[in-house]
């Protein structure tokens, strides 16, 4: 696998120094690997070889370039929870918990994410900021807000302004100079994690920002522009079938649209009550999928205040129904807005919910993508996504 020089500051420990074999963790032996790999035709890994760290962490600095920390529209500060830190934080207790190795992402190019996405809205995404600051006369972020949501024209109108609206069914999800190029390399941490999975690792994590799950096949929303996990869950189902387990606080309404009708596909979450909180017109118990893919989609939506009992049990169905899917690979929308304490979720999931949430999910024994998503408090987001990443062995 060739690593592309997308890394400008990781800093000491960085991929050039270590490479994709994470050289730096001491009970890892290249060699042990390799004769692995030989002994299993299909590449898988065979027992015993490694002992440290499975689990391979894809990040790149690009998403410094969604300036959601310095923005100002129209000279108010534009506040947000899905901030740089975020990234951040997490990649310092991804190393401080010795997980690794640490690489950069392989650029794919656009194709796998025109797999999922509309070319006009991916054009869009690309020169909308461009073309508002040349309208406008200055450079200027752009942050519309629509009432549009379900069914609306096929076509996109013809007016700059109106198009600005038809492709985001949200409000609150400004786009800067840099939000394409942090889109972009988000995508790309994803595919790259799919690609270690493919390549015969149990596991790889992505620390993908901006976050995915909500953007659609043509609109943005929920702090999401590129759908991540459904990227990276379009390029491995060429290989079999695959299943997405969504543990984000929110309903991931754009993963489940994007494979609704999807046989290959499975889509389970566990959100809040759509009813009472965001996206609310997407995550109902009574949404199965369509067509071919009906009973492919499965929600369990819980109520605001949910905590670490109720919420597990429900996660036993979500996990029972995916291996009764039997899929090839499993992905996993990481989000921990579940957390207690998180200024935007209203769970109360503590640190020890979310080590029982690792072992089940290593415990189904597929190989794991897992993709982030949300999880807004910086006090916690770090250390409870390496109590997840930790149990895969
Ligand atoms: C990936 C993910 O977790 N997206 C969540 C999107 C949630 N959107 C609703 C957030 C409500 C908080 N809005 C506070 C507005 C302050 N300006
Ligand atoms: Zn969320």
């Amino acid at each position: 696998m060739d690593v592309a020089p997308t890394i400008t500051k990781l800093g000491p420990c960085d991929v050039r120094q270590r490479g994709i074999l994470g050289l730096r963790n001491a009970r890892f032996s290249p060699g042990a690997k390799a004769n692995a790999k030989l002994a299993d035709g299909r590449g898988r890994k065979a027992e015993g070889y490694f002992q440290g760290s499975d689990m391979h962490v894809i990040y790149s600095d690009h998403h410094k370039t969604h300036t959601t920390n310095v923005a100002t529209i129209d000279g108010v500060p534009f506040v947000s929870r899905e901030l740089p830190a975020r990234a951040e934080v997490i990649l310092l207790a991804v190393r401080e918990a010795g997980l690794g190795p640490i690489t950069a992402p392989v650029d794919h190019g656009l194709a796998p994410v025109l797999a999922v996405h509309d070319p006009a809205y991916v054009s869009h995404l690309k020169t909308v900021y461009q073309e508002t600051s040349r309208r406008c006369g200055c450079p200027i972020p752009v942050l519309v807000g629509t009432g549009v949501t379900l069914e609306r024209a096929p076509e996109p109108p013809a007016g700059f302004f109106a198009r600005r609206l038809y492709y985001t069914y949200d409000y609150e999800d400004p786009i800067f100079e840099g939000t394409w190029e942090a889109a972009y390399w988000s995508a790309q941490c994803a595919l790259t994690a799919a690609d270690v999975v493919r390549g015969g690792e149990r596991a790889a994590y992505a620390v993908c920002r901006p976050p995915g799950h909500h953007a659609m096949v043509d609109q943005y929303g929920g702090f999401c522009y590129l759908n991540n996990v459904a990227i990276a869950a379009r390029s491995l189902q060429a290989e079999g079938p695959v299943a997405i387990l969504d543990i984000d606080y929110h309903h991931g309404n754009g993963t489940q649209a994007i494979f609704y009708a999807d046989p290959q596909v499975f889509y389970g979450s566990l959100h809040a009550d759509p009813g009472v909180d965001y996206p609310f017109f997407w995550g109902r118990a009574s949404e199965r999928g369509a067509g071919p893919g009906w009973g492919t989609n499965l929600n369990v939506p819980l109520p605001i205040g949910t905590g670490d009992a109720a919420y597990l049990e429900a996660f036993e169905v979500v996990l029972q129904a995916i291996q009764a899917f039997g899929p090839q690979y499993l992905l996993v929308s990481l989000g921990l807005d579940a957390a207690a304490g998180d200024p935007i979720g209203k769970f109360h999931l503590t640190r020890a919910a979310f080590v029982t949430l690792g072992r089940r999910i290593a415990a189904l024994g597929l190989p794991t993508v897992l993709v982030q998503e949300g999880g807004y408090n910086l006090d916690t987001l770090g250390d409870y996504v390496t109590a997840v990443l930790s149990a895969f062995p």
